[in-house]
């Protein structure tokens, strides 16, 4: 090669650097971030109604993961400004309710852009996860719609910013957040207390919540789980919580629990998420323990009444959060006999220690006994 081969050369390269520098410029790889999607205590009582972190900051070009963190149900669904679509809606059939196909099944991604209605679907089991990928610098709300008032943020930065938190600091900050929740959803179920007034007739009136919670968190269990009352008393069931829907329905224990969802399939497309449940059934009088007698779905800050015009034993579940173990009991007493104190909230819940503590009480309180009258024998 001559110097003008060799000066054609350099100068290819320097042309090489130069334009590679200016189009190639330095960018960072995309990064895939993590966010949980709500939590819960082990025996799924105490449920945080949140995004964990609650608010994340990206870049352009970033994809989010979110995954299910509870075995519980949510989505995350960006409504860019649009509203929150209906649920549930007429089923078309024999004036039945279903779950509103645009919450329940995805709906666009897996990029977002700022505009559209994206949606997960309905996420259903703990580990399940959904991702988007954000294309447009901006500050993004999203909710989920089975939780109003569980609603998290995306700021989405310039490509090419810094980060002010990496990955490990944004899973701490969302485990402080998942503790300070599910810590209020604590305090929320120790403050439940059932509640009683007397009637002109002689008869009582009960209040056992229907779920208690607020402040992006939930307890779901009915509260004092296992209540006794007379004959001819009766018992309101409102729903204190503005993040939930349940019902109250009472079934025989030696069949299956009533279900919340009946799919149907269809012709083309999802099948029909019919909510067999959905309304009133059976009346307001619980008299026969084999028989249903359901109040439907009770929404935020309604009530509903059962009457127990006979003695007996009554079981009942919240159809909708039977998979998170929200049964209850009614025992009813005949009129006239000597007042049983109700039991209150301390042995709500499967993992109550409750029953475990009582047995270790004993145990020891026998075994001092048997010890003395032992030392007694022997002396
Ligand atoms: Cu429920």
């Amino acid at each position: 090669m001559g110097k003008a081969g060799v000066r054609l050369l350099a100068g290819m390269l320097l042309a090489w650097a130069v334009c590679g520098g200016v189009w190639a410029r330095p960018t960072q790889a995309a990064t895939a971030w993590q966010v949980k999607i709500g939590g819960e205590s082990a025996d799924h009582a105490l449920q945080a109604q949140a995004f964990l972190p609650t608010s994340i900051t990206i870049d352009e070009g970033d994809t989010i993961n979110w995954t299910m963190n509870a075995a519980f149900v949510h989505t995350v669904t960006f409504l860019s400004g649009g509203p929150v679509p209906p649920e549930p809606i007429p089923a078309g059939e024999d004036g039945l309710l279903m779950l509103n196909p645009q919450n329940a099944f995805p709906v666009g991604g897996p990029n977002y852009d700022g505009t559209g209605f994206v949606g997960s679907g309905i996420i259903d089991a703990k580990g399940k996860s959904f991702a988007l990928t954000f294309t447009k610098a901006g500050t993004y709300g999203y909710v989920c719609l089975l939780h109003p008032g569980m609603a998290g943020q995306v700021v989405v930065q310039a490509a090419g910013s810094a980060y002010p938190m990496t990955q490990a600091q944004v899973d701490a900050q969302a485990n402080a957040e998942l503790y300070a929740k599910l810590g209020q959803a604590n305090q929320q179920l120790q403050g439940a207390q059932l509640k009683s007034q007397a009637n002109s007739d002689g008869t009582t009136t009960y209040t056992v919540n229907n779920g208690v919670g607020g402040n992006q968190s939930s307890v779901l269990r009915f509260l004092p789980v296992d209540v006794t009352v007379k004959a001819g008393d009766s018992i309101a069931f409102p729903v204190n919580d503005p993040h939930e829907i349940h019902t109250v329905t009472f079934y025989d224990p030696a069949g299956q629990v009533p279900p919340f969802l009946d799919p149907r399939p269809q012709p083309s497309g999802p099948p029909k998420l019919i909510i067999p449940h959905a309304m009133p059934q059976g009346g307001n009088r619980v008299e026969d323990p084999k028989t249903l007698y359901n109040s439907g779905i009770v929404v935020p800050g309604q009530s509903y009444t059962f009457t127990f015009p006979k003695p007996g034993v009554y079981t009942y579940v919240c159809v909708i959060h039977a998979p998170q173990g929200m049964f209850g009991k009614i025992t009813v007493e005949a009129a006239g006999t000597p007042a049983s104190l109700p039991r209150t909230g301390a042995s709500v819940g499967d993992g109550s220690p409750l029953p475990l503590l009582g047995g270790a009480l004993l145990l020891l309180l026998l075994g001092a006994l048997t010890r003395g009258i032992w030392r007694r024998r022997l002396s």
